[in-house]
C-alpha cells in the first residue's frame, strides 16, 4: 500500500507517517517552500518517507505529485490549524484549510480507487448545540478556521456523494503530544511550567481559563484515521475521548506534574481572548468505538504529564523548542 500525507511535517502527519510506515505502507509526504526548515527534522525523525513538492494553493503541483505518487491512500491533513491565526488571515486560511480540500479533492478525483482522508475538526460544532457531540450534532462554527473546515468537511461529502469516491472525515477533537507546535495551549502550558521549573521563568500568561476542551493523544487519533479508511463504507467519524477539561484544569494539572503550584505562576491576560470563544467541546465517539473499534489508550492526566517531562528534558538538553520541540 501507498500513501501519501499532505501536513506531514505537522504534528499529525509525524505520528501518521510513523504508524503507516509499521504497519508497511510507502509512505509519501507533500511538501512545500523552496527551503522548509521542518523537512529536515523530519528526515531525522522518519528516514523512510519520501517527499513530493506540492502546496495546497496550488492545484497543478497536487495534481502533478498524486500523479508522481498514484497512492491508494491520501490523508489531507495539511492546514492553518492556529486557530487565532484565522482571524489575522481570514483569506489565507479561507485558501488553505478550505479551498485545499477542494484542489486535493480534485487531484485525487482523477485516480479512481484512491481513497481520501479529510482532517475535520470539532472546531466545527463551535457553539455547541448538544453535549456530547456526535456525526449528527449540527455545526455553527466560532472562527473562520472552523467555516473553513466546515466549508472541506461537506464538500468531502459533496464528492462521496457526486462521484462515489471512498472519501471520508474525521471529526477530530483536540489531540496533543510532544510533538504539538508551542502556539497551542497544551504546549504552551508545558513549555511554561518547564521553564519555571528550570528557573529561566515565572510568570505564564495565558487566556481564557473557563474554556473546555477534549484532550486525548495524537497517537491514537492517527490510528483512527487510518482504521477510517480501512472501512467497506466510506463513512465520517468523530474521535474523542467523551471527557472534557477546562484549560485551568490542564494548568493545574501541569504544574502539580512538576511538583508546582499553578497560582504562583499563572496570569490570565485578557489580550489573548479570541474574539468569538469555543466554550466547550466533549466528544461522543460511540460510532468510532463500535464500528471501528477504536479506543483511546492516554488518559489526560498521563498525557499532561508526558509532555511535562519531554520539556523539562528538551530545555535541560539545551535544545531550542521554537526549532526542535515538534520533533521530541
Ligand atoms: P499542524 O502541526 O499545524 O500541521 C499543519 C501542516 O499543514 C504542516 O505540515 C504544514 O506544513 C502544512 N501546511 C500549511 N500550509 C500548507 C500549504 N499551503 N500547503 C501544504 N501544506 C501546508 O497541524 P496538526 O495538529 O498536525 O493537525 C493536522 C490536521 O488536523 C490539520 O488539518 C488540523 O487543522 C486538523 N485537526 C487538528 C486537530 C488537533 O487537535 N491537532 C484537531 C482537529 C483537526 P509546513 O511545515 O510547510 O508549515
Ligand atoms: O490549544 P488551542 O489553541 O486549540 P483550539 O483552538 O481548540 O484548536 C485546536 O483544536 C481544534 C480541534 O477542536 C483543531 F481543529 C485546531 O486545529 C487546533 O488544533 O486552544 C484551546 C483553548 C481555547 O479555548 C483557547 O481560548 O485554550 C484557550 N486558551 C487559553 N489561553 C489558549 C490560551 N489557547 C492558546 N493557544 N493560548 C493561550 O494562551
Amino acid at each position: 500500500m501507498r500513501a501519501l500525507i499532505t501536513g506531514i511535517t505537522g504534528q499529525d502527519g509525524s505520528y501518521l507517517a510513523e504508524h503507516l510506515l509499521s504497519l508497511g505502507y510507502e509512505v509519501w509526504g507533500l511538501v512545500r517552500g523552496q527551503a522548509n526548515p521542518r523537512v529536515s527534522r523530519l528526515r531525522r525523525l522518519l528516514k523512510d518517507v519520501q517527499l513530493v513538492r506540492g502546496d495546497l494553493l496550488d492545484q497543478t503541483s497536487l495534481m502533478s505529485a498524486v500523479e508522481k505518487v498514484q497512492p491508494d491512500e491520501v490523508y489531507n491533513l495539511g492546514a492553518i490549524s492556529f486557530v487565532p491565526m484565522s482571524w489575522e488571515q481570514a483569506e489565507l486560511t479561507a485558501e488553505v484549510t478550505g479551498m485545499g480540500v477542494l484542489r486535493m479533492l480534485e487531484a485525487v478525483r482523477r485516480r479512481p480507487g484512491t481513497r481520501f482522508y479529510q482532517a475535520s475538526s470539532s472546531e466545527m460544532f463551535g457553539q455547541v448545540r448538544e453535549t456530547p457531540q456526535n456525526e449528527r450534532t449540527p455545526f455553527h462554527p466560532r472562527s473562520p478556521y472552523g467555516v473553513a473546515k466546515a466549508y472541506g468537511h461537506f464538500l468531502t461529502q459533496n464528492y462521496r456523494e457526486s462521484y462515489g469516491m471512498h472519501a471520508v472525515s474525521g471529526i477530530l477533537f483536540n489531540h496533543e503530544s510532544p510533538r504539538r507546535g508551542a502556539e497551542f495551549v497544551t504546549r504552551k502550558v508545558t513549555l511554561g511550567v518547564a521553564r519555571i521549573k528550570l528557573g529561566l521563568a515565572s510568570e505564564l500568561r495565558l487566556g481564557n481559563l473557563s474554556a473546555r476542551r477534549d484532550w486525548g493523544f495524537a497517537g491514537d487519533y492517527v490510528r483512527a484515521m487510518h482504521l477510517m479508511l480501512q472501512s467497506p463504507e466510506p463513512e465520517d467519524y468523530v474521535i474523542g475521548t467523551g471527557r472534557t477539561q477546562s484549560v485551568r484544569e490542564l494548568v493545574e494539572a501541569a504544574f502539580t506534574a512538576a511538583g508546582l503550584s499553578y497560582e504562583d505562576h499563572v496570569v490570565s491576560d485578557e489580550t489573548l481572548y479570541r474574539p468569538a470563544e469555543v466554550d466547550l467541546l466533549c466528544a461522543d465517539p460511540k460510532k468510532a468505538r463500535v464500528q471501528l473499534g477504536w479506543e483511546p489508550t492516554v488518559p489526560f492526566e498521563e498525557l499532561v504529564a508526558m509532555m511535562v517531562e519531554a520539556d523539562i528534558r528538551l530545555l535541560t538538553d539545551g535544545r531550542d523548542p521554537e526549532q526542535d520541540a515538534s520533533w521530541g
